[in-house]
């Protein structure tokens, strides 16, 4: 009994630690970092990223000069302030993406949300058919990057790994439930 326990808190912890792992930060807009680029330059960054539950956006930029509202989606399609979920202002601002679904943010200094600083993400619940990005890809290098920047981290969740998880988390169970 004793012994079942023990495998089966270890187990559990085991599964907690990949569980941490499967979680991915992304640098909002990559070297860029978050400030106006364009009008679709953060589309351009999210549509190249996965959003998965539990991940990180990481919002780097210089304080008092941007900052981090969240927004619904209306008053994020017009840059309107008026009605803000939350603001964050302290660089550098980490995000967990703790729902599936949509999210808004954009910057509220003036002009700004207007010039393209806004960002939609849409999280999915972590699928395993989703295909790996393209081995050597930089794809979060925006362009007119210059420099060599290391490539931010990709969606280093893997389908074996979340399999594996849960198989521990699944074993774990039964060991606590058998006696
Ligand atoms: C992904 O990034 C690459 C390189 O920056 C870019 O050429 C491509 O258009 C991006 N893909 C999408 C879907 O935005
Ligand atoms: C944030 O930006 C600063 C200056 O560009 C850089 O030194 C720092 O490494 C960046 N931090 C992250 C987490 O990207
Ligand atoms: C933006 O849209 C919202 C919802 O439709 C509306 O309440 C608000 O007045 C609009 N703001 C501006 C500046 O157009
Ligand atoms: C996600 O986190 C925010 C705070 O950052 C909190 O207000 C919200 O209730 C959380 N949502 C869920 C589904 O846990
Ligand atoms: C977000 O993802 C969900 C599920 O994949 C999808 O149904 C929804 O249309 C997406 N929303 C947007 C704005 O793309
Ligand atoms: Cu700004």
């Amino acid at each position: 009994m004793a012994n079942s326990m023990n495998l089966a808190i270890l187990l559990l912890a085991l599964a907690a630690m990949l569980q941490t792992t499967l979680a991915t930060d992304h640098i909002v807009g990559g070297s860029i970092g978050w400030h106006p680029n364009g009008p679709t330059f953060f589309a351009d960054w999210a549509a190249n990223q996965t959003f998965r539950l539990n991940d990180v956006l990481v919002f780097n930029f210089t304080e008092f000069v941007h900052d981090v509202v969240v927004l619904n989606k209306e008053n994020f399609d017009n840059c309107s302030f008026g009605k803000k979920v939350e603001t964050f202002s302290t660089p550098p601002v980490r995000i967990t993406l703790n729902r599936t679904g949509e999210f808004y943010f954009a910057c509220e200094y003036t002009g700004h949300c207007t010039l393209g600083q806004k960002l939609a993400v849409n999280v999915s619940a972590f699928s395993p058919s989703e295909p790996a990005p393209a081995p050597g890809s930089s794809a979060n290098s925006p362009p007119g990057s210059t420099g060599t920047t290391a490539p931010p981290p990709q969606n280093a969740a893997t389908p074996l790994a979340a399999t594996f998880s849960l198989l521990l988390i699944a074993i774990a169970t039964a060991f606590l439930f058998q006696f």
